[in-house]
């Protein structure tokens, strides 16, 4: 049975207090918490088999590449990815996209092109195809969304056309929280010859992910969300686009042969991991793996949209408080993003603090669907597997302390 407070225990971290009061974790939309599991296997690759991978032939060497492609097969299995070589370890999802925009993009977008995202992309799949289609006299092109905050499909067949090379959009936004109809926005991008991406920094963490399934071509997700340290994250990308693609970065390990004036490129994933990769991270995002795999993905999703609905209840009953995003729990991922009347989000963040919760606060990285939304900054309660009813119980009472106290102040 799924029991969250049975998996709070194997969080060190959930037990500390701030100022005073029991931790309150709603930030994991940011960053989650890490248990025990996953800080262990950190400690035992230092202390036990930490050495550079792919490149020696003795013990430390070989049971380091092990582990590290161990970790790659079962980030490719938690995808559903066909093949461990479609698994490309980067930093981040920041860092999957611009890899997708630079060594994708370089060949395979010219003048009079399309680019297509949403209105509501975080800044990191948004800013990169601004600079493709600046350097390409591309056109950047955006999906709108609903007034639900959900990327609106009766748009695709205008916005996306045959002069598009590439859609590209958010899987679960960070903002409105919303489970986006991926599949459809993906066939029309088939449809027009286009390749399809999906920025998973939202979905891969807290639902089942299947890349066949969902037919994408390049998928990009980050471990820090998902129990794993920050520093490691994968781009998921089909073989076959992969295998045509130039290298995003040059140096050791990429390479076959090296002459003084050229050199020929490994084979895949190696090609696309110049330098000595982030090995005891990845391996940390493996333990990360099998801790989510023992709850089951379908389990943590069931959890999220539970909790979800239950917050979306709560805040219901709060006048002054405006949720974002689909009022059905089912279409939304577990977070909610609101405003609180007329108090600013740094204020209530401030506030919330000072009695344990944390919450995010601000643009969330995402400034051009806030400015279109007419908010300057917003507040975020987001949910993982160690979350209870209890927790947002408090959340709202706090809220409504915070609502009181300031209509009090001013
Ligand atoms: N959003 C948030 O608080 P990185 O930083 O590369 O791990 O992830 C970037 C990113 C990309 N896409 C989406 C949908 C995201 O939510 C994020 C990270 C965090 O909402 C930090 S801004």
């Amino acid at each position: 049975m799924f029991d969250p407070k049975a998996i709070r225990k194997d969080f060190p971290i959930l037990a500390r207090t701030v100022h005073g009061k029991p931790l309150v974790y709603l930030d994991n939309a940011a960053t989650s918490q890490k248990p025990r599991q996953v800080i262990q296997t950190l400690v035992e690759c230092y202390e036990m088999y930490n050495s550079n991978v792919h490149r020696g032939v003795h013990t430390l060497s070989m049971e380091a590449t092990e582990r590290y492609e161990t970790a790659r097969q079962k980030a490719a299995d938690f995808i559903k990815s066909p093949a461990p070589e479609g698994v490309i370890f980067v930093r981040n999802t920041t860092e999957a996209i611009n890899l997708v925009a630079s060594a994708w993009a370089t060949d395979n977008v010219g003048r009079g092109d399309e680019i297509v995202v949403s209105e509501m992309e975080h800044h990191s799949n948004l800013v990169p195809w601004q600079k493709v289609a600046a350097q390409k006299g591309a056109h950047l092109k955006l999906l709108p969304a609903t007034d639900d905050g959900v990327i609106d499909v009766t748009a695709l067949d205008t916005v996306i056309t045959p002069r598009t090379k590439l859609v590209s959009v958010v899987h679960v936004s960070n903002v409105t929280g919303a489970v986006n109809p991926v599949k459809e926005i993906g066939r029309r991008a088939h449809q027009v010859g286009a390749l399809f991406m999906l920025d998973g920094a939202q979905s891969v963490p807290h639902m089942p992910v299947d890349v066949q399934d969902l037919d994408c071509d390049f998928l990009a997700f980050s471990g820090h969300k998902m129990m794993a340290p920050p520093g490691i994250g994968v781009l998921y990308a089909r073989l076959s686009v992969l295998e045509k693609m130039e290298p995003f970065l040059r140096g050791g390990e990429m390479v076959r042969e090296v002459w003084y004036d050229h050199a020929t490129w490994n084979d895949l994933p190696n090609k696309f991991e110049a330098g000595t990769p982030n090995f005891t991270d990845a391996v940390a995002l493996g333990a990360a793996i099998d801790y989510l795999n023992a709850l089951g993905m379908d389990a943590v999703r069931q959890h999220e949209v539970e909790l979800g609905a239950y917050a979306l209840k709560a805040f219901a009953q709060l006048e002054e408080v405006d949720v974002l995003g689909p009022k059905d729990a089912r279409q939304r991922a577990g977070l909610v993003t609101f405003t609180a009347g007329d108090i600013h989000p740094h204020d209530l963040g401030t506030f919330l603090d000072h009695e344990g919760i944390a919450i995010r606060t601000g643009h969330h990285c995402v400034m051009p669907y806030h400015r279109k939304l007419g908010l300057v900054a917003t507040g975020r309660a987001s949910f993982y597997v160690y979350n209870t009813n209890d927790e947002v119980d408090l959340l709202v009472q706090s809220l409504k302390n915070a609502l009181a106290y300031f209509a009090h102040a001013s």
